[in-house]
């Protein structure tokens, strides 16, 4: 893989993004309609679908080799050898309610492993990028994730699945966890509790049961600002486990969620 391979992804999908998170802002307002996916909670909105078509179209008049896979059913093989993961609507609850925080994900991998990326956060005016080994950045701007080294003051965000039992379990997992953190932000958008970890506005985040395209892009963006992503034993990120945190605190925290027994959930 070469660099110049990395930045030619990025240009592919920066715009894309950028111009589907601009339709969302201007489709927030219209009636929509919503349907319920694996629970009556975990929702999907005619603009879900749209998104992850107008995203795969431009994907393939661009790159018409590579391979897709996407929340909403993308599922291209491809023979590039480069593989995009992409949520169309990373936190739809979010984009439901007129609330900040929805926003369009896209990595792109090479033998799994992502390359490049980008998170385009509408509502904040955000566009987070990174290139493996290119370093992060916001709205053009090099990030790092924050440079906290005492966990007791650290702001930890987390998420919930859409199972009511793993959401009861999960519940569990974060009454060990709050008293031993400053507090804890529920974003409702995982790429975007990713991308916040990398410029620093969380200091840590930890998930259980995410999708590829919910950390495709952002885990490169938080380790390319400086964050250790990892599962729960220090390995590579899973759907089964998630967590971002700054050097001094990614062990503090793998300590309190392994006491909290947090990848039983
Ligand atoms: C959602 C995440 C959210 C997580 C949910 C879900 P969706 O993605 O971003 O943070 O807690 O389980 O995965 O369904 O809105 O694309």
């Amino acid at each position: 893989m070469t660099d110049r391979l990395a930045d030619e992804l990025l240009a592919v999908a920066r715009p894309l993004a950028e111009s589907v998170g601009q339709h969302l802002v201007e489709a927030l307002a219209s009636t929509r309609t919503i349907v319920t996916k694996s629970t009556s909670t975990d929702l999907v909105t005619e603009m879900d679908t749209w998104a992850e078509r107008t995203l795969v179209d431009g994907l393939l008049a661009a790159r018409p080799d590579d391979g897709i896979l996407g929340e909403e059913g993308a599922d291209i093989a491809g023979t590039s050898g480069v593989v995009w993961s992409i949520d169309p609507i990373d936190g739809t609850v979010n984009f439901v309610h007129g609330m900040p925080g929805f926003n369009v994900s896209m990595g792109a991998r090479i033998d799994g492993e992502t390359v490049a990326a980008v998170v385009v956060s509408p509502l904040h005016r955000d566009t987070f990028t990174a290139t493996l080994g290119g370093g992060a950045a916001r709205n053009d701007e090099p990030i790092r994730c924050s440079e906290l080294t005492d966990l007791r003051r650290a702001v930890v965000g987390t998420g919930f699945g859409y199972d009511p039992a793993r959401r009861r379990r999960q519940a569990d997992v974060l009454a060990a966890v709050i008293p031993q953190v400053a507090d804890v932000r529920r974003v409702g958008a995982a790429a975007l509790d990713l991308c916040w970890v990398a410029c620093g506005r969380l200091d840590a985040y930890w998930e259980v049961g995410l999708n590829d395209w919910d950390h495709a892009a952002g885990a490169l963006i938080a380790t390319e600002a400086g964050a250790i992503c990892t599962d729960l034993d220090g390995g590579a990120v899973t759907v089964a486990f998630a967590m971002a945190a700054p050097p001094a605190l990614a062990g503090p925290l793998r300590s309190v969620l392994h006491a909290a027994d947090a990848a039983a959930v």
